[in-house]
């Protein structure tokens, strides 16, 4: 299974590549681990590191350009070598890059994502369950979910972060968006159909980096492909 770990700057997606490969190795997985970030050192054992081939501070340097600029290019040169950082492993965990629009939004990104692709392929969305207390910035990570999957055209479950520090509570969420008055409050109400729609079949997950969680993510991994048979 190829797994792409997306989502926010900040959200845990090194940390989350770093603790569920080692998770996934305990329950006797095969797992690889690849960086797809050009801008940071990985801070897990990677099995392939984009960084071998491509350094966004160098890329910097070597045609004059800004940090994001630099990015960009970064990302149309990985388009060139995508092929190289194929592994084949049972799970094999992408960490993408700090900047998620430049992975979401960039022609190149899709691209890299289409060809280290297989049948069984899928996003893990992760946004910092502090910012989803609120009943407008839960549905937006749910709603961003979406685009994720959209954009990528890969299934992609939304799995909420750092569950050692807020412990959320969706059914609380959901009885506030009905409860709420006001303009926002019919948005909010009429927006929960979409995030029903799109999201109740995968359920919300919630996890730390102390591996709170992983057992649910798993089996929502597994759930997922269950009508496609042996997803190793
Ligand atoms: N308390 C707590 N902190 C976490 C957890 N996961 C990540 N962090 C911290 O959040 C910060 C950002 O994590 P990182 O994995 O670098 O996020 P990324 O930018 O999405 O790759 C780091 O300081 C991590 O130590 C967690 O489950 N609990
Ligand atoms: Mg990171």
């Amino acid at each position: 299974m190829q797994l792409f770990v997306t989502g926010p700057a900040g959200s845990g997606k090194s940390t989350f590549v770093k603790e569920f490969s080692s998770f996934l190795s305990e329950k006797g997985y095969s797992v690889a681990c690849i960086n797809l970030d050009p801008a940071t050192e990985p801070i897990f054992k990677a099995s392939k590191d984009v960084r071998d081939f491509v350094k966004a501070e160098e890329i910097m340097k070597k045609f004059s350009l800004g940090i994001n600029g630099a990015l960009m290019k970064s990302m149309q040169l990985i388009e060139n070598f995508a092929e190289k950082l194929k592994v084949d492993a049972d799970f094999v965990l992408y960490d993408t890059p700090g900047q998620m629009e430049l992975f979401i939004y960039s022609e190149s990104g899709r691209n890299v994502v289409r060809i280290l692709s297989d049948r069984f392929t899928v996003s893990l969305f992760l946004i910092d369950s502090s910012q989803a207390i609120e009943p407008e910035n839960f549905i937006a990570a749910v709603m961003q979910n979406v685009i994720v999957s959209l954009r990528l055209s890969i299934p992609s479950l939304t799995v909420f972060t750092k569950s050692d520090l807020v412990k959320l509570n969706v059914k609380e969420i959901r009885k506030r968006i009905r409860e709420s008055e006001g303009v926002l409050a019919e948005l909010l109400e009429k927006v929960e159909f979409f995030v029903e729609y799109t999201t109740i079949p995968y359920r919300i997950l919630t996890v730390s980096d102390k591996w709170d969680g992983f057992e649910d993510v798993l089996g929502a991994l597994k759930e997922l492909f269950c009508a496609c048979g042996d997803i190793s």
